[in-house]
């Protein structure tokens, strides 16, 4: 299947994390997407093509257009200020606040629009989130016109996005954009299979009252893990997108034994669904070697785990999301897409 990759992913890099209590090195780096093309190159996997430049419409259709535009001008503000370092929050949007209105001070409107502390926006991120979200729109472009698979290298990831806040390393929803714009060009039913270890909680809530995207997601339970409050059983979607939305919270040290019979069991809900397109929000934060995750999938189950999907038979388009044990990450997304190729 053909890759679609984009340099100016290289424009974001936060290089310091809040972790732990400590200051770390970030654990989602440009390395990433270096490590991942150059496996897709040694294995062969197909040609890797240039992501192509799309207008913004495709991403304001699914945020808020004044979120989209702060994280745009965010750091030129900041600057203004005498700044440096990435712009981040002192101080968050809580429950049961009385007033909901958007602040006017740019920390004000910085602990309104994002969610943790692990997603600064520094001077040249604007380039690579725009960049990231051409890529998935560029993949999806080349389904509509006929290919059967593509691989969106994505980076910065998405997932966490939603339609009017940022966190968990993601800006803007790379896999949500993608699947609107789907749906647009006409599909009528379009499943997301998010297989990142984190609960897609921006993906959930840009489609939970749609029934024209199916949801689906395997992940670390919330009540013990990030982002805590999204990702439960009994989260089934609302009004009309009730029914739509599906999750599979599991343990911490769950392996590919427990991980397996929830992937059938969200696959037999997907084939009844019967969507037009799959796209899956690949996350490989599963590994059993990842620094920031606990479940303990092997590099040969990344191998099953794509063939599973391939049985879907279903146009899929694959966006990368998270996978932090970089050492491993090559081998562990390509042999999610071998694992489809061959099936
Ligand atoms: C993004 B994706 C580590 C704190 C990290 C943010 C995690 C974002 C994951 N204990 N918090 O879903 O891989
Ligand atoms: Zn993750």
């Amino acid at each position: 299947m053909k890759t679609i990759f984009n340099n100016l992913h290289q424009c974001h890099d936060s290089s310091m994390e809040l972790f732990e209590g400590s200051i770390v090195p970030a654990f989602e780096k440009p390395q990433r997407a270096e490590l991942i093309r150059q496996r897709i190159n040694e294995v062969h996997l197909g040609p890797i093509v240039n992501a192509s430049e799309f207008p913004l419409r495709f991403a304001t259709a699914v945020h808020d257009l004044r979120m989209v535009a702060f994280i745009e001008n965010a750091y030129t503000e900041w600057e203004q200020l005498g700044r440096t370092g990435g712009a981040i929050p002192y101080s968050f949007l809580a429950r049961g606040c009385c007033c909901n209105a958007v602040p006017v001070s740019l920390d004000g409107r910085l602990a309104y629009y994002t969610f943790d502390v692990a997603t600064p926006v520094t001077r040249t991120s604007w380039q690579a989130v725009k960049g990231s979200v051409d890529t998935a729109l560029t993949a999806a472009k080349l389904l509509h016109d006929g290919e059967r698979a593509a691989f969106a290298l994505c980076r910065p990831p998405g997932h966490h996005a939603g339609t009017d806040y940022y966190g968990g390393y993601c800006f803007l929803n790379n896999a949500a954009i993608a699947v609107n714009a789907i749906v647009e060009e006409g599909s009528q039913r379009v499943a997301v299979l998010d297989i990142d270890y984190h609960h897609g909680n921006g993906t959930q809530e840009i489609f939970y009252r749609r029934d024209d995207v199916l949801f689906v997601s395997i992940h670390a339970d919330p009540t013990h893990e990030f982002p805590f409050f999204s990702g439960h059983a009994d989260e089934a979607g609302a009004s009309d997108g009730e029914g739509f939305n599906l999750n599979f919270p599991l343990p911490a040290g769950t392996g590919w034994k427990v991980w397996s019979e929830a992937l059938g069991n969200a696959l037999s809900r997907i084939a009844a669904y019967g969507p037009d397109v799959l796209v899956v929000s690949l996350g490989v934060d599963t590994y059993h070697g990842d620094p920031i995750s606990h479940f303990l999938l092997g590099q040969e189950d990344f191998i099953r785990l794509g063939k599973r999907i391939a049985s879907l038979q279903r146009p899929t388009l694959f966006v990368m999301e998270g996978g932090y044990a970089v050492d491993e990450l090559g081998i562990n997304v390509v042999n999610v897409l071998t694992g489809y190729e061959g099936a």
